[in-house]
């Protein structure tokens, strides 16, 4: 008989702590899938963050150490500098990345590290109570803007993965939602390109996961997706930002060029 779906080899059996319908759990998985798939896992070094997933190395069976509040993008820099072979992956939600982990996520890309952020954008800070994060929208409740978000008042939401793939370190960025089971494979299609870019030694790459949280939003995990579906989507496209991979060009790769060999 042909075994068509299982246990992913490098998930541990322990019961997610996440909230019915909450992204995480979905993404974790396609992570340890993709890592069998690829045969990767034994040469993987993941960065847990602080938020809602800041337990993942109780689910992944590979190498997982844990980062300070948003500074992902900083230990991933210096454990792929340590250790180029690896393949480092940095977990992040979006207080995580977007907020505290601002410059540590723009300087990482800008320098073109080799590492591949996996970033959860759920609009709010989920693990602290639902406070508004830089990715909440115009007119979102959340606990800290009980009102609805407000321009004058609390700014407007970041879009950061289009600000970091302004940057030429950044080889490749795709957003994807994680609300229909065809955004849910093509997130595992965004990851596994962004695993090759690392691999291929191609320049940073970023995926950005919008991701139910049914908790805080208030909302039944089937209204969460739609929620994503009817709004969140307007104002994050899913799609590719940036794909810089396979360029030719010298400047990138940092070898000379023929006129400046001699
Ligand atoms: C230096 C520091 N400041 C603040 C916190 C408190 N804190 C923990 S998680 C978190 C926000 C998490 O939000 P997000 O990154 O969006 O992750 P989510 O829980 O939504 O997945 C904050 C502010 C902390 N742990 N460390
Ligand atoms: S609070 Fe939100 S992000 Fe955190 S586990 Fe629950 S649904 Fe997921
Ligand atoms: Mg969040």
């Amino acid at each position: 008989m042909k075994l068509l779906y299982g246990w992913p080899k490098y998930l541990k059996k322990n019961p997610f702590h996440y909230c019915p319908g909450c992204g995480h759990s979905i993404i974790h998985r396609q992570i340890a899938e993709l890592l069998e798939e690829m045969n990767l896992a034994h040469k993987t070094i993941s960065i847990a963050p602080a938020g809602c997933a800041v337990l993942a190395y109780n689910y992944w069976d590979f190498d997982c150490v844990e980062a300070p509040h948003g500074r992902g993008a900083a230990v991933a820099t210096g454990i792929k500098r340590c250790l180029p072979d690896r393949l480092v992956i940095s977990y992040q939600g979006d207080g995580d990345l977007a907020a505290i982990g601002t410059a540590e996520t723009i300087h990482a890309a800008n320098r073109g590290e080799r590492v591949t952020v996996i970033f959860i954008n759920n609009a709010n800070y989920g693990m602290t109570g639902g406070q508004m994060a830089p990715t909440t929208i115009l007119d979102q409740y959340t606990t800290t803007t009980p009102e609805g978000r407000n321009a004058r008042m609390h700014g407007f939401p970041v879009h950061i993965s289009d600000l970091v793939a302004m940057l030429p370190g950044v080889a490749y960025i795709e957003r994807v939602a994680i609300s229909s089971p065809k955004g849910i494979r093509s997130a595992k299609k965004a990851i596994k390109n962004a695993f090759e870019t690392q691999i291929n030694d191609e320049g940073f790459s970023l995926i950005e996961v919008l991701s139910p949280c049914p908790t805080n939003w208030k909302k039944t995990p089937a209204d969460s997706w739609k929620w994503i579906n009817d709004v969140l989507v307007d104002e994050f496209p899913p799609g590719v930002l940036v794909d810089r991979r396979r360029r030719k060009d010298k400047k990138r790769s940092g070898k000379k060029g023929k006129k400046n060999a001699d």
